[in-house]
């Protein structure tokens, strides 16, 4: 049998669906090989990540010779497999389980992708602004062009991979359909209101966490006066509204208070602040030789003013 030592995770530090399986390895502390894949240099659709993960996407989860593809499911992998002191469902057969795996299926139903994409593509769209890294990672113009030229590269692999020459015909349409998606302003907004409902039943679950008795401490949790599954899912869809610059349409002081309780409390937990550590150095990994790269005309005339000035008073020295 595999042990807790054999997990390996594939994961690209910035997809949401990644952060949610880190965030719960970090909350229980499980130890396990890191493997970054890179999505924007296309590595989830090289041959031997297909072999390993026929959908092409990130988070896998490794354990041994068993593969997990899917986020909740990975999690509830972990829960069964890894024992340690702390567990992120309730036990097996019980409401509270149902309970906490609904609110999860709710929070699947969110296109989190066309959210992304449609405000990071078209950045007025955005209440408080982008985030640096957002701002900086590619222009709205290019990451265009890349979903668009991507569609293309996988219709050409179809033909020349005979091995996943289904998997590129989808994917390729799957693009193709996704950018017209967040070019259109309506299917956006109709997202942006469908998340509207989710932390309604968010703000009614954390207010009741409040009033429980089974809540031990200050903290507010979604079920069972603990963390669970349905917090770090709604930590990390929170944590991917604040850098889009959107968060705030959802809950703040007047609106949905308790949701903003419940946020600076996660945000000082140890498991998100690694989360945030990690995405800052792989973050600044990505972006800091485009950052530079657009900063050189500048650097380069700031330094050429500097070597004229230094001349220019040697001059009068002499
Ligand atoms: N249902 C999957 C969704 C995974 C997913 O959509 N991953 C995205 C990144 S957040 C991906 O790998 N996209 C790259 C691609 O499709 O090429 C899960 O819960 O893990």
């Amino acid at each position: 049998m595999a042990s807790s030592t054999d997990v390996t995770l594939f994961h690209f530090p910035f997809s949401y669906y990644s952060r949610r399986v880190l965030m719960a390895l970090y909350e229980r502390q499980i130890p396990f090989i890191d493997k970054k894949i890179n999505i924007f240099l296309g590595t989830q659709n090289e041959d031997w990540y297909l072999t390993m993960n026929p959908k092409g996407e990130v988070p896998v989860l490794k354990h041994g010779d068993v593969v997990v593809y899917n986020s909740t499911d990975m999690i509830e992998y972990l829960d069964d497999h890894i024992p340690t002191a702390i567990t992120l469902l309730p036990p097996r057969d019980t409401q509270a389980r149902k309970d906490v795996k609904e609110f999860c299926e709710f929070l699947n139903t969110i296109t989190i992708d066309v959210i992304t994409y449609g405000i990071w593509t078209n950045p007025e769209r955005s209440t408080d602004g982008l985030s640096f890294i957002l701002r900086n990672v590619a222009t709205p113009k290019e990451t265009v062009h890349r979903l668009s030229s991507l569609a293309v590269k996988l219709r050409q692999n179809a033909e020349r991979n005979d091995s996943f020459k289904d998997y590129f015909i989808s994917k390729s349409q799957h693009w193709e359909t996704f950018v017209s998606q967040i070019k259109d302003k309506n299917v956006v907004a109709g997202c942006l209101d469908g998340l509207e409902a989710v932390f309604e039943r968010a703000e009614e679950l954390l207010a009741k966490s409040r009033t429980d008795a089974l809540s031990q401490s200050s903290d507010i949790w979604l079920f069972e006066g603990r963390l669970t599954i349905a917090d770090i899912y709604l930590t990390i869809l929170i944590d991917r509204l604040v850098p889009l610059g959107v968060s705030r349409r959802y809950f703040n002081v007047n609106k949905n208070p308790n949701v903003l309780r419940f946020w600076k409390q996660v945000r000082e937990r140890p498991s998100f602040r690694k989360l945030g550590r990690q995405t800052r150095m792989y973050g600044v990994r990505i972006i800091a030789p485009k950052v530079l790269r657009r900063a050189a005309p500048v650097l380069m005339g700031m330094a050429m003013v500097g070597v004229a000035v230094g001349l220019f008073i040697a001059w009068r020295r002499t």
